[in-house]
C-alpha cells in the first residue's frame, strides 16, 4: 500500500488484572503507535466469555485509527503491544488474558498471509466486536460482509453491557 494514511479498526479485550484500567492503558499505548493516530474510540462493554466459561467476564472496546503502517507492520506493533502489556500465552484457545488487540479491518484490504487474516474471522459473529465498532462507525462497510449495522442486527446483543466510563473527546473525530 502507498504511504497515505490508511483507517484501521482494533478490537480491544481483557478479562484479568482490571479488565477496564487494561482496556485504557492499551487505548494509550495505541495513541503512541508511530505513524498512526486514534481518531475514534468506543465505549467499554462488558460481558460474558466466549469459549471456555470458567473465566471472568470481558471488558471488550473498539478504536479507529488512521495510520500509516502497513497491515503487518500494524498487526506487528499490536502483539509488540500485547506483549509489553504483559500479556503471557496461557495455552488455552481462546483462555483468559491481560490484553487482546485484534486488527479488525484495515482499509477495505482482504488479506490471509504471513499469519494476518483481515477483516479478522471472528467479526461478523462476535457481539462484543460489533457493538462497538457499530458505536464509532456505524456505516462501515467490511469487504465481503457488508455494514457493520446490518452485521450487529443480525447478532445476539443481550450480554453486552456498555458502561459509562470515561471517554475522552479528543479522542473523537
Ligand atoms: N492473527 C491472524 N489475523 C489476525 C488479526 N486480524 N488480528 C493471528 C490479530 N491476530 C491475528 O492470536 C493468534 C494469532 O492470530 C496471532 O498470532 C496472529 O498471527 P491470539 O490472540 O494470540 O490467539 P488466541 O486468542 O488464542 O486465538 P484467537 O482465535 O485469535 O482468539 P481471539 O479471537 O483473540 O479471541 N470472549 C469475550 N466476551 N470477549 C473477548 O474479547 N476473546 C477471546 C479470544 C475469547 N473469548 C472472548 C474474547
Ligand atoms: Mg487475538
Amino acid at each position: 500500500m502507498s504511504d497515505a494514511p490508511h483507517p484501521a479498526y482494533v478490537g480491544l479485550g481483557s478479562n484479568l488484572d482490571n479488565p477496564a484500567s487494561q482496556i485504557e492503558a492499551a487505548l494509550d499505548s495505541l495513541k503512541a503507535l508511530p505513524k498512526t493516530r486514534l481518531v475514534a474510540r468506543s465505549r467499554l462493554y462488558r460481558n460474558p466469555p466466549m469459549g471456555p466459561q470458567d473465566q471472568p467476564d470481558y471488558i471488550n472496546a473498539v478504536a479507529g485509527l488512521s495510520t500509516r503502517l502497513g497491515a503487518h507492520e500494524l498487526l506487528a506493533a499490536l502483539q509488540q503491544l500485547e506483549r509489553d502489556q504483559g500479556r503471557v500465552y496461557e495455552g488455552r484457545r481462546w483462555g483468559p488474558r491481560v490484553i487482546d488487540l485484534d486488527l479488525l479491518v484495515y482499509a477495505n484490504a482482504v488479506i490471509d498471509a504471513d499469519g494476518l487474516r483481515v477483516p479478522h474471522p471472528g467479526l461478523p459473529e462476535r457481539p462484543f466486536v460489533l457493538a462497538p465498532l457499530a458505536e464509532i462507525a456505524p456505516r462501515l462497510l467490511i469487504p465481503g460482509l457488508g455494514s457493520v449495522a446490518d452485521l450487529l442486527g443480525a447478532v445476539d446483543t443481550s450480554g453486552l453491557i456498555a458502561l459509562d466510563g470515561p471517554c475522552d473527546p479528543a479522542a473523537q473525530p
